[in-house]
C-alpha cells in the first residue's frame, strides 16, 4: 500500500449548517455554502500497514482532544469498508493554524484525511465521492473537498448530500479577515453538541426554509454581480444561525461584547462606502468578507479596537489535493 499525503483548507460558511436530519450519516437539515481559506490548511499523511495492530494517529504540535482519535479511526473504518481491506493505518496530521485562531480544524482535517486515506488504499474516488466520504467525518468537511466557493447540497440520502464548487464573478477578489478577540472566556459549546439542540428552537422549521431561500439569494447575487446583495445574505445568515442558538433549550450565546462592537465598527466603515460584511460561527470571533482592495482599510479600522488581538487575512483556498511532502 502506498503512503499518501493530502492538503485541505478550512472553510467559512456563508450560508450556515446547523442541524442534522440524520445524525449517523451527517445529513444536514439544509444546504449550506462556504469559502475555503487559503491560509488555513491541514496536511495529513496516511499509510495502511501490515505491521500495525491498531491505528496509530498523531496530530503534530497541540495533539488531539479527547474523543478525536476515535473519530479518526472510525473514519478510517469507512475507507476500509469501501476499499474492502482490514489493514490498520499510521496517520500524522498537521494544522498550519493554532487552535487559538478560533477556527475549527474538523473541516480541513476530515477532508485531508478522506483524500489521503482513499488514495493510500488505491481507491480512485471522484470529487463527489470524496465529498460524501468527508461529510461523514464532519459535515463542514464536505465543503473543503471542492474548495473555492462551494455549495453543500443537503440531499435526501448519503449519495445526494455532497458539495461542489459554484462560480462567482471573476473580478470579486474575495477575502476573509479572521478577527480574533483577546477575551474568549465563554463557556464552550461545541458545534456538534450545539446543533443537536437546534430542533428545540421554536424557530427551527422556519430557519430551515430561510437557509434554502438564502442559498438561492446568494446565487442570484453572484449571477448579478451584486456584491452588496451578497453581503446582505451573509449577514442575514449570521443572524439566522445565532437566532437559532439563542432560542434553543438550553440557550446558547456565542457572542461577547467585542463581537457586537466589531459589527458596529463595520456598519460605520460601510458608511464610508467600503463593502465589508460580517459573519460569526460557533464562537465569539467575527469573520469579515470583503474584497482585496479594501483589506488594509478594514484592518486599520478594526485594529483600533483594543480587544482585538490579531487579524488573519485569507484569500480563497483551493480544493483538497495530494502533495509530495509526506509527514513521515
Ligand atoms: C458551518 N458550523 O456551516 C457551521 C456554522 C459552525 C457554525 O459546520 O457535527 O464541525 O462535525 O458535522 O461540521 C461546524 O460543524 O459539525 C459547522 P459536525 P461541524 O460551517
Amino acid at each position: 500500500m502506498k503512503k499518501s499525503t493530502a492538503q485541505a483548507h478550512a472553510n467559512i460558511a456563508l450560508v450556515k449548517y446547523w442541524g442534522k436530519g440524520d445524525e449517523k450519516l451527517r445529513l444536514p437539515v439544509n444546504s449550506s455554502a462556504a469559502i475555503a481559506l487559503d491560509n488555513l490548511t491541514t496536511t495529513t499523511t496516511v499509510e495502511f500497514r501490515e505491521d500495525l495492530k491498531e491505528d496509530q494517529v498523531e496530530l503534530v504540535g497541540e495533539g488531539f482532544e479527547a474523543g478525536e482519535v476515535e473519530k479518526v479511526s472510525k473514519h478510517l473504518d469507512r475507507v476500509r469498508e469501501i476499499a474492502k481491506i482490514s489493514l490498520k493505518a499510521k496517520v500524522i496530521s498537521q494544522n498550519s493554524f493554532p487552535k487559538a485562531a478560533g477556527m475549527a480544524s474538523s473541516a480541513s482535517g476530515f477532508a485531508a484525511l478522506s483524500v489521503a486515506a482513499a488514495v493510500a488504499t488505491g481507491l480512485n474516488l471522484s470529487e463527489k465521492e470524496l465529498s460524501i466520504l468527508a461529510r461523514q467525518g464532519s459535515g463542514s468537511a464536505s465543503r473543503s473537498v471542492p474548495g473555492g466557493v462551494s455549495v453543500w447540497h443537503a440531499g435526501t440520502s448519503s449519495e445526494t448530500s455532497y458539495a461542489q464548487r459554484i462560480d462567482y464573478p471573476k473580478d470579486w477578489d474575495l477575502h476573509v479577515l479572521l478577527v480574533m478577540a483577546t477575551d474568549t472566556s465563554v463557556k464552550k459549546v461545541g458545534s456538534t453538541e450545539g446543533m443537536a439542540l437546534a430542533p428545540t428552537s421554536p424557530y427551527f422549521k422556519i430557519a430551515i426554509e430561510e437557509a434554502e431561500a438564502n442559498i438561492e439569494r446568494l446565487k442570484v447575487s453572484m449571477r448579478q454581480n451584486d456584491f452588496a446583495g451578497f453581503g446582505r445574505v451573509i449577514e442575514d445568515e449570521c443572524f439566522r444561525l445565532h437566532m437559532l442558538c439563542m432560542t434553543t433549550t438550553p440557550n446558547i450565546l456565542y457572542w461577547r461584547g467585542i463581537t457586537v462592537e466589531v459589527f458596529q465598527k463595520l456598519l460605520k466603515i460601510r458608511e464610508s462606502g467600503i463593502e465589508a460584511f460580517f459573519t460569526v460561527d460557533a464562537g465569539p470571533h467575527v469573520h469579515v468578507i470583503c474584497q482585496g482592495k479594501d483589506v488594509s482599510s478594514v484592518k486599520t479600522e478594526l485594529e483600533k479596537l483594543s480587544e482585538i488581538k490579531t487579524i488573519i487575512d485569507c484569500a480563497i483556498g483551493e480544493g483538497t489535493k495530494l502533495v509530495e511532502d509526506h509527514l513521515f
